[in-house]
C-alpha cells in the first residue's frame, strides 16, 4: 500500500486564471487585480513529503509530484524567499553538450523539458535557444571539444566542432585571426543551447505546484532532521516541527549541512561563483560564448545587458558577496577576448554558492537513511538541470525506485569508485 494520498494525476498546470492575450486585455480594460501567483498557507504539523529548498529543483520536484503522480500533500520549505539562492544567482545558461554519456542524456532531457516549459506552466520563461559556443584556444581544448561532440552525437544531441570562419559567421565582431592575443583554433558549437529567464522558471513552477495544492513556505528554515531507527521522521524548523515519511534535500550551498542533520555525510565542498552584468547595449551578440582557457563566459540578454561569469572563487566559503579581485580578473579576460567592450560599464556583481563534488557530477537519489533523499552537489551545473532533476526525484519518491536517468549519480558511487568525470564539460575553471 502506498504511503501517499494521491489526488489523481493532472495534465500540467491547473490555474485559477490562465495567462493569455485575452486575459491580459480583459484585466487591462477592467482594472481587475491578478490573483497572487502562489499563496501563503498555514504550516501543517505533517505532510507526505517535505522538500527542503525553494529553488528550481525543489519546486520542480513538488510540481512533478503533483502533476505526474497526484501526490499533493507536499511542503516546500525555503529559508529565505523562493529562488533567492542559486536559482536566482546563476547566469541562466541552458545546454546539454556534456562529456559523459550519462551527463549528456540527463541534460538533454532537461533541455527538452525546458523547450515545452512555457506551454506546460502557462508562464513565459523566455527560453531563447540561440546556440552555445565553447572556444578552443589550444590543442587540448580542441581535443576535448571533439570528444564532447562525438559523445553528444552518439546520444542524439546536436553539437559539432567548427572552425574560425564559421565562428566569425556566428559572432561577426570576434577576432578569429591568428593575430588575436589568444588565437581561436575552433569551437564546440551546440545549437540547442541558450539562455532563459531564471526567475520566471522558479515562479512558473511555484505557480503550477501551488495550483495543485502544494504548500510553499518561505522564511521557513530547517534546523534539524529527525531520524529514528534508520528512517527519516520529519524536520524541525524555526516555525515548528513537521512530521514526514519522506524528506528531499534540494538545497544548493547548504546541502552538506542539511544532509549532516540527517547523519548523512556528503563529499561536497562549497565555493562561491561570482557573476556580473553590464549596462544595456544594442544587440550584437547572439550565441552564448564560453572560453575555458580564458575563464570567461558571456551572453547578451533580450534587454541588451551582457552577463559575464568566470571561475569559482579559489577558496571554500558561504559568502555571496562580490569582490574587486573577481571583477579585475574578469575584465582582463573579457578584454582579451573582446577588446571592443573596454568602455562598457558594469551595473552589478553577485555570487552564488556551488556545491562541488569530486567528479563534478551531482549526487541524486536515496541515502543510507530511509526516506531521506538528496538532489544536491550541482557544482556549476544546477540551474540547467532543474526540470529533469525535479521529474526524476518525483519519480523516485512516488515509485520508491531510482529512475535509470539518475542511476549513475548515486551517493554510493564514491565509496565504490564509480566516478562520472564531468569536469571537462565545465564552462568555468575550477
Ligand atoms: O555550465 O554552462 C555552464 C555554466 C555557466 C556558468 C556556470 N556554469
Amino acid at each position: 500500500m502506498s504511503i501517499f494520498n494521491r489526488n489523481g494525476s493532472g495534465n500540467g498546470y491547473r490555474p485559477s486564471v490562465r495567462y493569455s492575450a485575452l486575459s491580459l486585455l480583459r484585466r487591462g480594460l477592467s482594472g481587475e487585480e491578478w490573483p497572487r501567483v502562489w499563496r501563503s498557507r498555514e504550516l501543517k504539523s505533517s505532510y507526505d513529503v517535505v522538500i527542503v529548498g525553494g529553488g528550481v529543483h525543489g519546486l520542480a520536484t513538488a510540481y512533478y509530484l503533483a502533476v505526474n503522480h497526484g501526490i499533493t500533500n507536499v511542503a516546500v520549505l525555503e529559508k529565505g524567499y523562493i529562488g533567492g539562492g542559486a536559482s536566482g544567482r546563476n547566469t541562466a545558461i541552458i545546454r546539454s553538450n556534456y562529456l559523459t554519456p550519462e551527463g549528456v542524456r540527463f541534460y538533454d532531457r532537461s533541455v527538452k523539458l525546458y523547450e515545452n516549459l512555457a506551454a506546460d506552466l502557462n508562464f513565459n520563461v523566455m527560453f531563447s535557444q540561440r546556440g552555445h559556443l565553447t572556444l578552443a584556444h589550444n590543442d587540448g581544448a580542441l581535443r576535448t571539444s571533439r570528444w564532447r561532440a562525438e559523445v553528444n552525437k552518439l546520444e542524439g544531441v546536436d553539437s559539432e566542432v567548427i572552425g574560425p570562419e564559421e565562428i566569425k559567421g556566428l559572432v561577426p565582431f570576434m577576432d578569429v585571426s591568428e593575430h588575436a592575443r589568444y588565437p581561436i583554433l575552433g569551437a564546440l558549437y551546440h545549437p540547442p543551447g541558450g539562455i532563459i529567464r531564471h526567475d520566471a522558471v522558479v515562479w512558473g513552477y511555484a505557480r503550477g505546484a501551488d495550483a495543485h495544492g502544494v504548500h510553499i513556505h518561505q522564511n521557513t528554515e530547517v534546523q534539524g532532521v529527525d531520524v529514528e531507527d534508520g528512517r527519516v521522521r520529519g524536520v524541525r524548523t524555526n516555525r515548528g516541527d513537521i512530521a514526514a515519511p519522506v524528506v528531499v534535500n534540494c538545497t544548493a550551498g547548504w546541502s552538506s549541512l542539511i544532509s549532516e542533520m540527517a547523519g548523512v555525510r556528503m563529499p561536497i565542498s562549497t565555493f562561491p561563483l561570482q557573476a556580473a552584468v553590464t549596462e544595456r547595449v544594442k544587440p550584437f551578440l547572439h550565441p552564448v560564448v564560453v572560453s575555458g582557457t580564458l575563464h570567461v563566459y558571456v551572453s547578451q540578454t533580450d534587454r541588451g545587458e551582457l552577463v559575464f561569469g568566470a571561475s569559482v572563487d579559489p577558496f571554500t566559503s558561504y559568502s555571496t558577496r562580490g569582490s574587486l579581485e573577481f571583477i579585475e580578473g574578469l575584465a582582463g579576460h573579457v578584454l582579451e577576448l573582446m577588446p571592443s567592450l573596454a568602455n562598457l560599464r558594469l551595473l552589478r556583481q553577485w555570487a552564488g554558492l556551488c556545491d562541488m563534488t569530486p567528479d563534478f557530477a551531482p549526487i541524486m537519489g536515496i541515502t543510507p537513511v530511509d526516506g531521506f533523499h538528496v538532489d544536491v552537489g550541482w557544482g556549476t551545473y544546477g540551474f540547467k538541470a532543474g526540470p529533469v532533476a525535479g521529474e526524476a526525484m518525483a519519480d523516485l519518491v512516488a515509485s520508491g525506485k531510482t529512475p535509470e536517468i539518475i542511476a549513475a549519480f548515486d551517493l554510493a558511487r564514491f565509496p565504490e569508485g564509480r566516478f562520472v568525470g564531468e569536469k571537462g564539460a565545465a564552462s568555468v575553471g575550477h
